[in-house]
């Protein structure tokens, strides 16, 4: 277990990230495989922490962007099969056989350059993307698709073990594009499953496994909603069944002073007290990820809401206190105090962005502390390298 050294810290609940594994499965029924979607450090939850709980609780599949986020799991001893979602080199064909880590492809000349370039004997696994009009990446018409297959059904290191599409409008409650994108999919899969026996065929993102449970064929790649997060605000009232939050962040006061009328706070001198003042300075600023925008935010101390005063600097800021604190005292930026909340989702409000962005923002430097079984179980300082 790393030590860390400030007192600013992530909690995550990992007994959260169970349950809505759990719930997950449940929805969509144990015959569909749950692939977790563990990408940029399981959206800054702990990448590997994130996945041994998820198959714990039945996912079976793993997902990154990346083939360095692949190997970042297999070095931490995670043996489940991972899917790399994004664009691989070519040039690391053997080292994604030699970790058995799947990738996507989504270009014919991509493959051909594959089939010629590497010659190694152990099979690499493919899914075969499709753009269905989230535009981003994936074959698009039925040649190119046609043409991928063949090439890989020629290749004898090659395997085609999944086919999937992603959807752009989802979370929306307003369907029309995610029914077109349901019928393109549908259109380039009837060309090729009575040609192809293709094992893994998926369309579900969080918000489509949840709304659409039984369009989802034989697997998932969940992300939001197994970290206790909503897809969209619109999807709040629709959910259909509780999601538990798992991230919270905290820190404690590092110094606590009275301030007279007419006093300034911070870079620029932006914030004057316009009464007698308990100010006191919090050690988390925008190189944490608290970023400059959230001045004026309201966070927690002594169960008690508290604005941020004056501008955020980078490794701190101000709060103006409800009363005197002692140095010391509790202060919690995202999650609970006294049956008060503040979610991810108010950071997400406050900064006009999604729920999905805050805890990516957390930075390495805040160390990540692992809740199981109403214990902790690990703690993780990214600054050290011996972890
Ligand atoms: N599949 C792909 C291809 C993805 O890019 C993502 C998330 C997921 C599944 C999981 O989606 P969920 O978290 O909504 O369940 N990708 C991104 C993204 O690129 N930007 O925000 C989320």
């Amino acid at each position: 277990m790393s030590s860390f050294h400030r007192d600013t810290w992530v909690e995550v609940d990992l007994d959260c990230i169970y349950e809505n594994v759990q719930a997950i499965q449940e929805h969509v029924t144990q015959d569909v495989t749950v692939i977790a979607v563990v990408k940029a450090n399981a959206y800054g939850h702990g990448d590997a922490q994130v996945a041994n709980v998820a198959l714990e609780a039945g996912a079976k599949y793993l997902a990154v962007s990346f083939l360095d986020e692949a190997m970042s799991l297999r070095q931490q001893g995670i043996t489940a099969p991972i899917l790399v979602l994004g664009a691989s080199r070519v040039s690391d064909l053997p080292l994604a056989a030699k970790e058995d880590i799947t990738l996507t492809v989504f270009q014919k000349e991509w493959v051909e350059e594959a089939t010629s370039a590497y010659q190694g004997s152990k099979e690499v696994k493919l899914h075969l993307k499709l753009d269905t009009g989230m535009g981003r990446i994936g074959a698009r018409s039925k040649e190119e698709v046609a043409q991928i297959l063949e090439l890989i059904e020629k290749a004898s290191n090659l395997q085609t073990e999944g086919i999937y599409t992603h959807f752009a409008t989802a979370d929306e409650l307003q369907s029309d594009y995610v029914e077109r994108q349901f019928e393109r999919f549908h259109t380039l899969l009837n060309q090729i499953t009575n040609k192809y026996r293709i094992p893994m065929i998926h369309c579900g993102n969080s918000a489509t496994t949840l709304r659409f449970p039984k369009r989802i064929f034989n697997a998932v790649r969940v992300g939001i909603a197994m970290y206790g997060l909503t897809p969209s605000p619109e999807m709040e009232p629709e959910l259909p069944f509780p999601l538990k939050e798992a991230f919270s962040l905290h820190t404690k006061l590092v110094h606590v002073k009275r301030l007279s009328i007419g006093e300034s706070v911070s870079y620029g001198a932006t914030y004057t007290t316009k009464e007698e003042e308990w100010i006191g300075t919090v050690p988390v600023g925008y190189a944490d990820g608290w970023i400059r925008k959230l001045q004026g935010m309201n966070i927690l101390v002594d169960g008690k809401l508290a604005p941020i005063v004056g501008r955020i600097c980078m490794d701190q800021f101000m709060i103006k206190l409800p009363h005197e604190l002692p140095i010391g005292t509790k202060v919690t930026l995202i999650g609970e105090q006294d049956g008060k909340k503040i979610s991810s989702n108010d950071v997400a409000a406050k900064l006009d962005t999604i729920n999905y962005e805050v805890p990516c923002m957390i930075s390495y430097r805040v160390p990540r502390m692992f809740w199981r079984n109403g214990s902790i179980m690990e703690v993780r300082n990214y600054l050290q390298t011996n972890h």
